[in-house]
């Protein structure tokens, strides 16, 4: 290649001519046939180079290992290679959870008190094709009611967990890491900082950037230059995966090892209950002693998202991993299962679903990520033009899942996972209006519309398992889809961060109307002898405590139809088809410390 550069190689920097040779030896010629010489385009050929070093350095093993893996990856493809090729799958069996009960109180108590050991990482660099929004979706409100963001009730959600796991102890702070993208980080760190960290330390927070990984042309994993720009190679995300190895470069794990740390919790951009299920989910990991916790909800066939399955080896390998959804019909029909992915006679399928909130124990951890640097098992899927599987409709790239991690551990690994109610831990915001009023029916449609309407659902149920007398839901249809509309219940989580500081906060009869709104944005808030039929918003600062009861009864808040075509509505709340009507409320506010009682 050093040729086909021509004399523009003896202007290389060392760095540079290694990459080049590297380049080479991997078949790359292409990138720099009929370069012009010295003094043209040098410009652009510096910056050819930046982007060459850059994806060189931001893949463990550099470009060249990337090469010889697509290599690989697209040769098995090619040859219709199946990945779980002896392994046949089967039923896991893990920890189930029924909220509320005595098992639930138990592992939430151990959770909070794990969490002073905890740290999180969120991974937010996905752009989010599928739901179309044109913000971050960290940006969109998870409910509609305060109009918080899926970022702010993350971070408040920790906030709560730091403060009720500092109880009687020194005062830690739980660490958050962001992992973002080209197409996010601007506007993530735009959205901390316009908000002040959401009451977060800035410290606290440390945001990684995932690189893109390099496209390929052929079979021969030829690097893909940008048809627009010769000096430019095309880019595609890499996937989550890339978390890990961010995280193990970036030396912060080693960080929190020494600062006695003990695990690592990541979670996804869109899921407003999550936070409800991680202090169990963590009491389960700190009381099980698993190395590898995932958080599971029963699954509906076909559903898109990936089903834990055992896999088990002619060669009497055996590990609980993630099957990904659209891998898990083929695997099945390959091993005796000719009907595929489908559910059983519970009504689901008998793999239960991954929401991909994983929770790690640093420890071993660090130990695998030392081998591994924190590479990830790719996978390649490329759009062949034809059943020759020469070409490809449009370049492809390799790929990796976060969730993917357990594969490499050894058979001593503790990898265990939790069954959550799907109610009560996971409705994510994934697919645009249209295509989930396509959803079959009965499966989720994890859209804006659906991800919300849980939210008041999981309030209503848990405050009606805390003695809340709270009315039954309409069914109401929004964009396409048919939901339940429940009371529009919320809470601040330091107000309800596990299920004994909710009942300790409810008490007396209290009710509730299908027609109401409650927000109760404040921790000191107590609700006694309440009956709502109406609008009611109580804010109350932190050192205020405020009793709240008597009979509220107004026009309230009404929910308006909108239709996601509208284009006079802001785009947060089309793609969700309703907005509030605020037509009457009483709203309480208290900002001086003290003891307040308000008797409706
Ligand atoms: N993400 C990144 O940070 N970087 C990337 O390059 C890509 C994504 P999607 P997906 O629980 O609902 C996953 O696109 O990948 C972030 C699991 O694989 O929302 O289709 C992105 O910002 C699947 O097994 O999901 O499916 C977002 O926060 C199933 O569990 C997160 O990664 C499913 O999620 C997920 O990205 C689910």
């Amino acid at each position: 290649m050093a040729s086909a550069l021509g004399d523009n190689y003896n202007h290389l920097s060392p760095p540079q001519q290694e990459l080049v040779k590297i380049l080479s030896e991997n078949g790359q010629d292409h990138l720099f046939r009929d370069w012009p010489g010295p003094g043209v385009d040098d410009d652009e050929k510096k910056a050819f180079f930046d982007q060459l070093i850059r994806l060189d350095w931001s893949y463990p093993g550099g470009l060249g290992a990337y090469i010889k893996n697509a290599k690989r990856l697209l040769a098995d493809s090619k040859a219709g290679k199946n990945p779980f090729d002896g392994f046949t799958p089967s039923v896991p069996t893990g920890e189930t959870l029924t909220f509320g009960d005595e098992n639930f109180t138990q592992f939430e108590e151990t959770g909070v008190r794990e969490a002073r050991k905890a740290a999180f990482v969120l991974v937010a660099g996905g752009l989010g094709e599928r739901l179309g929004y044109s913000g971050i979706k960290l940006a969109l409100p998870a409910e509609t009611t305060t109009g918080a963001c899926f970022l702010q009730h993350y971070i408040e959600s920790i906030l709560a967990l730091q403060e009720a796991s500092s109880e009687g102890g020194s005062q830690t702070h739980i660490p958050l890491v962001i992992m973002t993208s080209d197409d996010t980080h601007g506007r993530t760190l735009e959205l901390l900082e316009s908000n002040s960290y959401f009451g977060m330390q800035s410290t606290q927070v440390t945001l990684l950037k995932q690189e893109k990984v390099a496209c390929l042309d052929d079979n021969e994993a030829r690097l893909a230059l940008d048809p627009q720009n010769r000096y430019r190679i095309q880019t595609k995300p890499h996937g989550h995966g890339d978390v890990h190895a961010l995280l193990y470069s970036s030396g912060i794990l080693k960080k929190w090892y020494d600062a006695g740390l003990k695990w690592v919790l990541f979670f996804q951009d869109t899921n407003g209950l999550l936070f409800k299920a991680i202090p169990s989910a963590l009491g389960v990991s700190a009381s099980k002693q698993y190395h590898v916790n995932s958080l599971a909800v029963p699954r509906k066939a076909k559903e898109a998202i990936g089903g834990i399955t055992r896999l088990t080896h002619t060669d009497g390998r055996s590990m609980v991993i993630n099957v990904e959804y659209n891998q898990l019909d083929p695997l099945l029909r390959a091993s005796g299962y000719p009907d595929g992915d489908v559910n059983c006679e519970t009504g689901y399928s008998p793999y239960p679903g991954n929401i991909n909130q994983l929770i790690l124990e640093l420890g071993p951890y660090i130990e695998e990520l030392s081998k591994t640097g924190g590479a990830i098992q790719e996978f390649v899927n490329p759009k062949y033009k034809d059943a020759s599987k020469t070409s490809f409709k449009s370049s492809t790239r390799l790929e990796c899942m976060m969730q993917d991690y357990p594969k490499t551990l050894p058979p001593s690994a503790r990898v265990g996972f939790t069954v959550m109610e799907t109610w009560l831990a996971y409705a994510p915001v994934k697919n645009n209006a249209e295509d989930a009023a396509k959803v079959p029916k009965g499966n989720p449609y994890h859209s804006a519309t659906s991800g919300e309407m849980a939210i008041y659902r999981a309030n209503c149920l848990i405050l009606r398992k805390a003695g809340f007398q709270v009315a039954d839901p309409v069914v109401q249809i929004f964009n396409g889809q048919e939901v339940e509309v429940w009371p529009r219940i919320t809470w601040k989580p330091k107000w309800g961060l596990t299920f004994s500081l909710i009942k300790s906060k409810v008490s007396g009869h209290c009710s509730i109307s299908q027609r109401s709104t409650l927000a109760i944005k404040g921790q000191q808030i107590f609700i006694e002898n309440l009956s709502l039929d109406g609008a009611l918003i109580i804010e109350a600062v932190d050192n205020a405590e405020v009793k709240v009861g008597g009979s509220v009864q107004n026009n309230g808040w009404s929910l308006e139809t909108i239709d996601h075509k509208d284009t006079s509505e802001p785009e947060a709340l089309r793609i969700r088809g309703f907005k509030f009507n605020k037509v009457e409320q009483v709203e309480k506010k208290y900002s001086e410390p003290g003891k307040f009682h308000f008797n409706a």
